[in-house]
C-alpha cells in the first residue's frame, strides 16, 4: 500500500457509498425501515480513502454514522441494507439496524451510537493485536461531538501510554447534532491539535479531498505500522442532510444557507469529477453497476423474512434460556 491515490477507485467507492445512501433515503419514508438512520452524505472521502489503505484483517469500528465506514471497509451490502429492514438476514440478524453495522470477515468489527462507545474498544482490540503480534491496526472513525467525551481522552491516553496500533480518525462536521463548535469549544482550537497533550502524532486535512485524505492516512498508517504508536487525523468535512433522517434540514436556522451552499459546492464526489476522474462513458457504466447492485441488495432485503418473535431474547445479554 501506499504510492499515489488510486483516483478511479475512490471515486467508484464514493459514488457507490453516495447512490447507495440516496437509495436508503428515497425507500426510507416507505416507513419499512424502523431504524433510526444518519447519513454520510457529503462525508464520503474519509471513508473511502482511509479504507482503502487497510487490509481486511486491520480492523474498523465507527459511530452511530457508519455507512460508509462499514461499505468501504468492504462490509456487505445486502447483509446491511437487510440490517435496515430488519430481517434475519441482516449484519447483526435484524436486532441492530443502521447504527449496530457488522462485518467481522470484512474486517469491520462495530459500530454503535453511544457516543465515543466504540473508541475504547478499539483501543482494546489494538491492544489484543499486540499481544497477539498479528500485526493488524485498529481504525475507528468518530465525530467532533465525540471528541467532548471523557472516553475519547481516555482512550487517546491509554494508547499514547502503551504505543498501540491504533488510528485515531475524527471527521469534524462542526455540529453535534444541532450545536455547532463555536458554542461548544474554545475559538480555535484544532482537535489534531489535542494529540500533543498524549505527546500522540496527529495531522489535520481537507475531509473532501479523497487525494489530500489518502495523502494523510498514508503518513499516519506507516507512523501506525511501524510501531511507532497512534496518531490522530482530523479532516473537516460536512454533512449534507439532516443530523438524523433522510431530509435536508437547510430551514431549521442553525446553519446558514450560504454555510450550506459552500460546503455543497465542495461536494468530494465533484472534485474528482471536474478532474475527469473517471472519464463521462466509465462513469456511466459504474453507475449502471452500481444501480444494479442496490437494486438486487433491496429486493433481496424485503424479500428475506424478519427473525423468529420466539427469538427475540436470543443474542442479547444476558441470554434468555
Ligand atoms: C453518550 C451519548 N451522549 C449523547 C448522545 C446523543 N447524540 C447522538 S449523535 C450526537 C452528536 C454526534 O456528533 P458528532 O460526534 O460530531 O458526529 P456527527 O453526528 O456530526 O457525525 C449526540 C450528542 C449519544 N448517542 N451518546
Amino acid at each position: 500500500m501506499g504510492g499515489p491515490a488510486p483516483l478511479p477507485d475512490l471515486f467508484a467507492s464514493m459514488l457507490r457509498i453516495r447512490r447507495i445512501e440516496e437509495a436508503i433515503a428515497k425507500r426510507y419514508p416507505e416507513g419499512e425501515m424502523r431504524c433510526p438512520v444518519h447519513f454520510c452524505i457529503g462525508q464520503e472521502a474519509v471513508p473511502a480513502a482511509i479504507c482503502a489503505q487497510l487490509a481486511r484483517t486491520d480492523r474498523v469500528f465507527s459511530g452511530h454514522r457508519s455507512h460508509g465506514h462499514y461499505l468501504a471497509k468492504g462490509g456487505d451490502l445486502r447483509a446491511m441494507l437487510a440490517e435496515l429492514y430488519g430481517r434475519e438476514t441482516g449484519c447483526a440478524r435484524g436486532r441492530g439496524g443502521s447504527q449496530h453495522l457488522i462485518d467481522l470477515e470484512a474486517g469491520f468489527v462495530a459500530s454503535a451510537p453511544i457516543l465515543a462507545g466504540t473508541i475504547p474498544i478499539a483501543v482494546g482490540a489494538a491492544l489484543s493485536a499486540t499481544w497477539r503480534k498479528s500485526g493488524s491496526v485498529s481504525v475507528v472513525f468518530f465525530g467532533d461531538g465525540a471528541t467532548e467525551e471523557g472516553a475519547f481522552h481516555e482512550s487517546m491516553n491509554f494508547a499514547a501510554a502503551r504505543r498501540l496500533p491504533v488510528l485515531f480518525v475524527c471527521e469534524n462536521n462542526a455540529y453535534s447534532v444541532h450545536s455547532a463548535m463555536e458554542g461548544r469549544q474554545p475559538a480555535g482550537r484544532r482537535i489534531a491539535d489535542m494529540a500533543k497533550a498524549y505527546a500522540m502524532a496527529s495531522a489535520h486535512a481537507d475531509g473532501n479531498d479523497a487525494a489530500a485524505v489518502w495523502n494523510a492516512g498514508a503518513i499516519a498508517l506507516d507512523h501506525v505500522r511501524k510501531g511507532n504508536g497512534p496518531y490522530l487525523l482530523e479532516f473537516d468535512t460536512y454533512r449534507w442532510l439532516e443530523h438524523c433522517g433522510p431530509n435536508p434540514d437547510d430551514a431549521l436556522g442553525y446553519r446558514t444557507p450560504a454555510e450550506i451552499d459552500a460546503w455543497r459546492r465542495r461536494c468530494p464526489i465533484e472534485k474528482l469529477r471536474r478532474d475527469s476522474v473517471p472519464g463521462a462513458a466509465e462513469e456511466r457504466a459504474l453507475e449502471a453497476r452500481i444501480a444494479a447492485e442496490i437494486d438486487a441488495a433491496f429486493a433481496a432485503a424485503r424479500a428475506a423474512p424478519f427473525p423468529d418473535p420466539r427469538d427475540l431474547g436470543a443474542f442479547v445479554h444476558p441470554a434468555r434460556s
